[in-house]
C-alpha cells in the first residue's frame, strides 16, 4: 500500500503542475463568451448546485481552514488536541456518533488516537460547500445517531464554450508564521471538464496569551485533488475523482506524541444520468476506493522512557448510488450504500536502544467492517404553506477480527464475528405562516460500535490517562430524538430558535475495569468500553441578524447544550453556554467586519471522565479587506487580527486544557480569474 501510495502521489503531482502551467497558457489566448443556450436540464441541475454552494469562508476570515469554516457552524464544535487536525463533535457528541463523508464516500481515519479526523484530509480550496445535517435526517449516508457532516467537493459545470477560471490564494499568519499557498483551475466546455487544486500550509509552533511558546504545535500539510469529466451523451456523464493528501511533522502538544506522517489517497469513478421526464430525475452511481497510512512518532519527547510506535492503516472501497424521484408533490431520494473497511493499528514498544523490541501488540486487530443500507428521503408538499418530509433507512453491519486472540484477553470467548442490523426512522413538518416558520420532528436510529470501542486493545487516552479495551459484545446505540424549530424573518431581520432531544439507549462510554493492568508507564488504569443504561442530550441555539443599514450587518448566536448519563451525573464535552456576535460593514470596495465569541464559566463538567471546570473566556477579532480588479483578475487583500486582547484561556474541549492561541495577526491575498 506504501508503494501504491508513492506512485500515486508522484504521478498526480505532475499531473497537476503541467495542468497548471497549461491552463495559464491556453487562458491568455482564450477570448470569453456568454451563453444562453444551455438544455433545461442542465440550467436545473446548475440552479440547484448554485442554491447549495456557499462559500468556503467566514464572516472575518476569507482564507480559512477546514477545521475554521466548520467552527462557524453553531452545532459543530471541537475537540482540539492541538493547532491541526480538530475532532468535529456534532451536537455535542464524538465524531463515533456522526456519519463524516467525502461526497457521500466514506472514509475512516488511520489513527486509535483520533489524530486524523476525515476532515484533515481534505483543504478548504478542493470544496465547495459542507452538508450538515442533525439526527437521523442525516441518515442518508449510513446509520447515525448525531448527524451527518457531507464534504462536497467542488465539481465545474460543462459550458457551451470552452472557459477556464482559476484562483490563487496565499497568506502569512503571524502568531505560528503559517505560511499558505492554494492555487484552483479549473477547465469546462461542452464535453469535457476537469478541476484541478494544490495547495501547502506550514506552521511553527504557536504562542498562547501569555506569549509562551506552545511545544509540539507545529505541521506541514500538502494537499492537491484532480477532477476530470466527460459528457458520454447530452444527459450523462462519466466522472474521475482524486484527492491526495500528506501531512508531516504535526504536532500534538495535548498528546504525549506526534504524527511524523500521514498520508491518504482518496479516489472515485462516478456516473450520472439525468432523465428529462419521467418518474426518476437523476441517476448517480459512484465506485470508490480510499487508503490511509498514519504513522505516529514520540521520540521527540523527552519525557518518554520507552518509545512506541503505533503505525496505523485503514483501507475501504465501496459504491453509492442514489436516484432522485419526482411525482406531482412528492420528491424523494434513495440511496444504496455499501462499503468495506479494513483498520489496523500496531503497537511496538522500544527500549532507548531500538534494536532490541520488547512487545508488539495490535490494537487494532484486522478489523473488518463490511455495511450495506438502503436510505430514503421523502418530502411531501401538503399545500404551499406546508411540508411533510419523512425517511428511513435498514443497514446491515459486520464486523470480523482477524488476531481475535487480542480481543479475548479482555472477553474470553468473544465471537469472531459480529451482524447487526441498523434500522433508522425520522418524520418532520414544516409549515410557514406569514413571516414565520416552525418545524418539528422525530428520529429513530441504531449505530454500530466503532472499531475502536467493539475491537480496541490498550489504546491509551490522555485525557482520562488511562488504556481503553473495545468490547466486541457491546449492543447497538440505539437514539430517540425529538427536534423543533421556529423562526421569523422579514426585509432586514431574521431570527430562528433550535431545539433538539436526543434519548440514547447503551450509551458507549469507558469505565474503569478492576482486571488489568495499564501498558504506558504513564496510564493510571484500563478502562473498558459499556454501554450505560441511556444518556440524555439537550441542545438549544437561537441566530438572529439583522441588516442594521444597507452596507451594515449585524449578525449573534447562542448555543446551549447538556448531557446527562443514566445517574443523572454530567457527559463529558458538552458545550457550556455560548455566544458570538459579528458585526460587517461594506463600504464601495472595502469591507470591515469585528466578531466577540466566548464561552461561559463550564459548570457541569465531569470529573469522572477526566473533566475540570473550565472558566469563561472572550475572545475579540477584526480584519479589513479591500477588492480591485486589473483588467478581468479580482484581487482582494484581508488584514486582521484574531484573539486582539491576547486573551489566555483554554476551551471546556481542549484536550488536556492546552491554551490555544494568544494574538494572531493574518493576512492574506485572494486573486481569481
Ligand atoms: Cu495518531
Amino acid at each position: 500500500m506504501n508503494f501504491i501510495l508513492t506512485y500515486y502521489s508522484d504521478a498526480m503531482r505532475y499531473i497537476i503542475i503541467v495542468l497548471l502551467f497549461w491552463g495559464i497558457n491556453v487562458n491568455a489566448q482564450n477570448t470569453k463568451m456568454e451563453t444562453n443556450s444551455t438544455k433545461s436540464v442542465e440550467l436545473e441541475e446548475v440552479i440547484i448546485t448554485a442554491a447549495v454552494k456557499k462559500k468556503i469562508e467566514t464572516e472575518m476570515k476569507m482564507a480559512v481552514s477546514v477545521d475554521e469554516f466548520l467552527a462557524s457552524s453553531d452545532n459543530i464544535s471541537f475537540i482540539k488536541r492541538g493547532a491541526y487536525a480538530w475532532e468535529p463533535l456534532l451536537n455535542n457528541m464524538s465524531s463515533e456518533r456522526s456519519t463524516i463523508t467525502i461526497d457521500g464516500m466514506h472514509v475512516f481515519g488511520a489513527c486509535t488516537d483520533k489524530m486524523d479526523p476525515i476532515t484533515s484530509y481534505v483543504e478548504s480550496n478542493n470544496l465547495a460547500s459542507v452538508d450538515i445535517k442533525s439526527g437521523q435526517e442525516g441518515g442518508m449516508h449510513g446509520s447515525t445517531i448525531a448527524g451527518s457532516i457531507d464534504l462536497k467537493r467542488k465539481n465545474t459545470a460543462f459550458t457551451e464554450c470552452k472557459e477556464w477560471k482559476g484562483s490563487y490564494q496565499t497568506g502569512f499568519e503571524f502568531n505560528n508564521k503559517q505560511l499558505f499557498n492554494l492555487g484552483n483551475i479549473s477547465y469546462s466546455s461542452n464535453k469535457f471538464v476537469a478541476d484541478g487544486s494544490i495547495s501547502y500550509r506550514k506552521a511553527e509552533n504557536y504562542y498562547d496569551g501569555n506569549n509562551d511558546e506552545v511545544k509540539h504545535s507545529q505541521f506541514k500539510k500538502f494537499n492537491t485533488s484532480l477532477g476530470l469529466a466527460y459528457k458520454t451523451n447530452p444527459l450523462s456523464s462519466l466522472r474521475v475523482d482524486a484527492i491526495f493528501d500528506m501531512a508531516k511533522d504535526v504536532g500534538y502538544p495535548a498528546l504525549p506524541m506526534d504524527l511524523w506522517l500521514s498520508r491518504a489517497l482518496i479516489t472515485s469513478v462516478s456516473y450520472k444520468r439525468l432523465f428529462e421526464q419521467g418518474l426518476i430525475r437523476v441517476w448517480d452511481t459512484k465506485i470508490y476506493f480510499n487508503a490511509i497510512e498514519h504513522y505516529m512518532d514520540d521520540t521527540k519527547r523527552p519525557e518518554n522512557l520507552v518509545h512506541m510506535d503505533m503505525p496505523g492503516w485503514s483501507t475501504t472501497y465501496g459504491l453509492v448510488s442514489k436516484v432522485n424521484l419526482k411525482k406531482s408533490n412528492l420528491s424523494s431520494e434513495i440511496q444504496l450504500n455499501a462499503y468495506n473497511n479494513l483498520s489496523i493499528a500496531e503497537m511496538r514498544m522500544y527500549p532507548q536502544d531500538r534494536s532490541k523490541r520488547t512487545m508488539f501488540a495490535y490494537s487494532w486487530p484486522w478489523v473488518t467492517t463490511q455495511y450495506a443500507g438502503l436510505s430514503m428521503n421523502n418530502s411531501l408538499e401538503i399545500t404551499e404553506k406546508s411540508q411533510l418530509n419523512f425517511g428511513g433507512s435498514l443497514g446491515v453491519n459486520h464486523n470480523h477480527s482477524k488476531y481475535v486472540d487480542f480481543n479475548w484477553i479482555f472477553h474470553p470467548g468473544a465471537p469472531q464475528e459480529k451482524t447487526r442490523i441498523l434500522p433508522s426512522l425520522n418524520a418532520s413538518y414544516l409549515m410557514n405562516i406569514s413571516n414565520f416558520n416552525f418545524s418539528v420532528g422525530s428520529g429513530y436510529g441504531h449505530r454500530a460500535p466503532s472499531v475502536s470501542e467493539g475491537y480496541g486493545y490498550y489504546i491509551y487516552n490522555s485525557f482520562d490517562r488511562y488504556d481503553y479495551i473495545g468490547n466486541p459484545d457491546l449492543k447497538n446505540e440505539i437514539s430517540y430524538e425529538v427536534n423543533a424549530s421556529a423562526g421569523f424573518k422579514e426585509e432586514r431581520l431574521g431570527i430562528e430558535a433550535k431545539v433538539n432531544y436526543f434519548h440514547i439507549q447503551n450509551y458507549i462510554i469507558g469505565k474503569i475495569l478492576s482486571l488489568g493492568s495499564p501498558m504506558n508507564y504513564q496510564s493510571v488504569g484500563v478502562k473498558g468500553y459499556t454501554s450505560l443504561d441511556y444518556a440524555t442530550l439537550f441542545n438549544f441555539s437561537i441566530n438572529a441578524k439583522y441588516d442594521v443599514l444597507d452596507h451594515l450587518h449585524w449578525k449573534g448566536t447562542l448555543t446551549y447544550a447538556r448531557g446527562k448519563d443514566n445517574k443523572q451525573g454530567n457527559l463529558p464535552f458538552i458545550r457550556p453556554l455560548s455566544y458570538q456576535t459579528s458585526i460587517q460593514y461594506h463600504y464601495r470596495d472595502f469591507g470591515f467586519q469585528t466578531s466577540v465569541n466566548g464561552d461561559l464559566d463550564q459548570i457541569n463538567y465531569s470529573p469522572e471522565y477526566g473533566e475540570d471546570e473550565t472558566p469563561a473566556y472572550t475572545v475579540w477579532n477584526i480584519s479589513a479587506d479591500y477588492t480591485f480588479f486589473i483588467n478581468n483578475v479580482r484581487s482582494t487583500v484581508q488584514v486582521g487580527a484574531e484573539n486582539i486582547l491576547n486573551e489566555h484561556y483554554s476551551t471546556y474541549a481542549d484536550w488536556g486544557n492546552i491554551p490555544r492561541m494568544g494574538r494572531n495577526i493574518f493576512t492574506s491575498l485572494k486573486i481569481s480569474f
